[in-house]
């Protein structure tokens, strides 16, 4: 069993506890002097840093949100000055505005030392060729792949997102052996693969995926497309980036680098603290973050936490694949709808019945009613079959959906490729209500 950081990933929960509070303690304390925001929320709950003694004391804390980012664009809510801030990121969203985040020196570090835990918990080191294929820029993705795949000593290959066929002959060239890359780009690149008749020619062992929810078929489905073993990575921009959390060899979950990130669960509606293993909304608090910290940050993913000992050794919890997000949510007719309910339907009907994962929600509003279309591109065994056997699909999906969702919708069972790829996150959702 290999490690990149064994004392600190193996440390004992107890120890690791006292670790968090110290650190807290210090994040607290410099944020309350160096952000504005942050004290005058302290202020209002009648709060000083003293009253803070460690992570018992977490849940006192005021809640952070993603609105704040957006209030104090962009550069209002670092805790040190601009000469200390060695790069920026960015991510737009979904609504308008972007919200940007700041690294010193050492948060680059301490962000690559994160990627780089996991890539060595998956057995990759010095002799991996890593194809990041996250697209590079103000996106955290690339960027932060990049810098952990070239902490463990990886050869590098930053072919960022696109150029599709491209990004295979340069699989095939320098003997790729792991990609990064969202779950949906994976995908695509797997049925080019399968275009190309190229599978033969690829050296790739394993994929890094995430920045959005996948689902256990769609890793089937990757890894079968292209020959590789597929492990998932989380993070997001507002705490770090990618590697805030990945899996170990065993898949049983993804460790969340404790002595950098204390991760809550809540209730979003109450806002009570859940005990480990409940389902709820994550938060995220960073105790070595030096340029952009944040204090119970709402990250408005669902999931739960899972602090039994992991078989790898790693004493750091588990956090559940988010399954989507509290704000992903639609509301159609007034039911709520996750994305991730759609899919999972699809996902189950499966591709022996001619249908693909290859999906998009349209909804509108018409004469002052909803209306809600669910586009899925059938196989090309299913696209060759008569008129009947397509009417039939689309009758079966239906009624399955009506009967996961609680609300009908109109399935059309679209032609092969129709529905446009994406390099980077799947836009799988078109609300034209708010267009
Ligand atoms: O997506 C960072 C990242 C890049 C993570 C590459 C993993 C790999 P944002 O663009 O700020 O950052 O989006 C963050 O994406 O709050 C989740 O909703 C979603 N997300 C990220 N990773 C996963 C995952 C990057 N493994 C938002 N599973 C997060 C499910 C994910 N959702």
């Amino acid at each position: 069993m290999a490690f990149y950081q064994q004392e600190i990933e193996c440390m004992p929960r107890e120890e690791l506890r006292k670790l968090q509070s110290e650190r807290l303690c210090w994040q607290v304390n410099r944020m309350y002097e160096n952000v504005e925001l942050f004290r005058k929320r302290m202020d209002e709950k009648g709060l000083k840093p003293s009253d803070i003694k460690g992570v018992e004391d977490l849940s006192k804390l005021p809640f952070s949100y993603k609105k704040d980012l957006r209030d104090y664009y962009p550069y209002g809510l670092f805790a040190e000055p601009m000469e200390n801030i060695v790069r920026v990121h960015a991510s737009s969203g979904t609504t308008g505005k972007k919200i940007v985040v700041g690294y010193t020196r050492k948060d680059l570090d301490d962000w690559a030392n994160g990627v780089a835990r996991m890539l060595v918990a998956i057995g990759e080191g010095k002799d991996s060729f890593a194809q990041v294929s996250y697209g590079y820029g103000l996106f955290t993705g690339g960027l932060g792949a990049h810098g952990g795949a070239e902490k463990i000593g990886a050869t590098v290959i930053p072919t960022s997102a696109g150029n599709t066929q491209m990004q295979i002959q340069t699989m095939i060239d320098f003997g790729s052996t792991v990609l990064f890359c969202t779950p949906s780009y994976a995908l695509y690149l797997g049925e080019t693969v399968e275009e190309m008749g190229v599978k033969d020619q690829l050296s790739l062992r394993v994929g890094v995926f995430g920045a959005e929810p996948w689902t256990e078929d769609m890793r089937h489905a990757i890894e079968e497309k292209l020959g590789l073993k597929a492990y998932d990575i989380y993070g997001l921009s507002e705490i770090m980036g990618p590697g805030v959390s990945g899996e170990c060899e065993y898949q049983c979950g993804m460790h969340v680098w404790e002595d950098m990130f204390i991760p809550e669960i809540i209730d979003p509606e109450t806002l009570e603290v859940l005990p480990y293993g409940e389902k709820g909304e994550l938060v995220f608090t960073t105790i070595t973050k030096e340029g952009f910290p944040l204090i119970r940050y709402r990250t408005r993913d669902i999931c739960s936490l899972n602090a039994e000992p992991c078989k790898c050794g790693r004493t750091h919890i588990r956090m559940a694949k988010p399954t989507g997000r509290s704000d992903d949510m639609l509301i159609i007719r007034g039911v709520n709808v996750f994305p991730s309910q759609v899919e999972e339907v699809l996902i189950k009907f499966g591709t022996d019945a001619g249908i693909t994962p290859n999906y998009q929600i349209v909804v509108d509003r018409v004469n002052n009613n909803d209306t809600f279309d669910v586009m899925v591109e059938m196989s090309e065994t299913l696209f060759a079959d008569d008129v009947k056997s397509i009417e039939r699909i689309e009758k079966d999906l239906t009624e399955q959906l009506r009967s996961m969702l609680g609300i009908g919708a109109k399935v059309h069972l679209v032609n092969p490729k129709s529905i446009a790829r994406s390099e980077g996150k799947a836009k799988r959702v078109i609300d034209k209500r708010k267009l």
